[in-house]
């Protein structure tokens, strides 16, 4: 094994963990299409409701009750931009899906406002995804999602959804709120036509 500076091959696996056209940010952007909701843990509650219509439910007490992780996680928007090594700490969407019965393959997670987006069910499954209350060593900020988000970190972020206050699951597809069509792969902050 040969002398590597470690300052080299510190700057080496950053520049390989970039997908290509992406570029590193150090602070943490705030992308919302709505105002951010500031109720806080007023009425809060988490539901994942199957296609057959079964209701699981969590108020805050029983989901801080769960157990949660920390993890560290790259983030990439679709509008390029890429913030490495991000800590936060979640329940798995795993112990959440555990008592949960369904046949579904899709998924539509509603956040606070009109804030929905489509994903399959395998993509929230196998430590891919945590409902997240902490960011970086603190209650998750409002702008970011607090009191808590979706993380799917090898998704685009616009899967991340905000203020997110339950899952559907569903035996279709349906498209979300980025998402005119249900085949629609990319995101397209500019150019999303309303949907009435
Ligand atoms: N509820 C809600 N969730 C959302 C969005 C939003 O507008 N509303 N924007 C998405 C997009 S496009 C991105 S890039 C990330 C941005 O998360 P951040 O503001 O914490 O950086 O949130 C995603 N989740
Ligand atoms: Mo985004």
């Amino acid at each position: 094994m040969g002398i590597v500076s470690p300052g080299f091959s510190g700057h080496r696996r950053t520049r390989e963990k970039l997908p290509p056209g992406q570029y590193l940010v150090h602070d943490f952007p705030v992308l919302s299409a709505g105002p951010t909701p500031r109720d806080g843990l007023r009425g809060w509650d988490f539901t994942i409701t199957t296609e057959s219509g079964q209701v699981n439910a969590w108020d805050w007490a029983a989901f801080q009750a769960l157990p949660a992780e920390d993890i560290t996680v790259d983030l990439h928007c679709v509008t390029k931009w890429s913030k490495l090594g991000t800590r936060w700490r979640g329940v798995s969407l795993d112990t959440l899906m555990a008592g949960v019965t369904t046949a579904a393959e899709y998924a539509v997670a509603r956040a606070v406002g009109d804030y929905t987006t489509n994903l399959p069910l395998e993509d929230l499954l196998d430590g891919k995804a945590w409902i997240a209350f902490r960011y970086d060593g603190a209650d998750l900020e409002p702008e970011h999602g607090g009191p808590a988000r979706l993380l799917v970190p090898h998704l685009y972020l616009w899967k991340s959804a905000k203020w997110v206050r339950g899952i559907e699951l569903l035996d279709h597809d349906e498209p979300g709120f980025w998402e005119p069509s249900a085949t629609t792969t990319t995101e397209t902050h500019g150019a999303r036509s309303p949907r009435t």
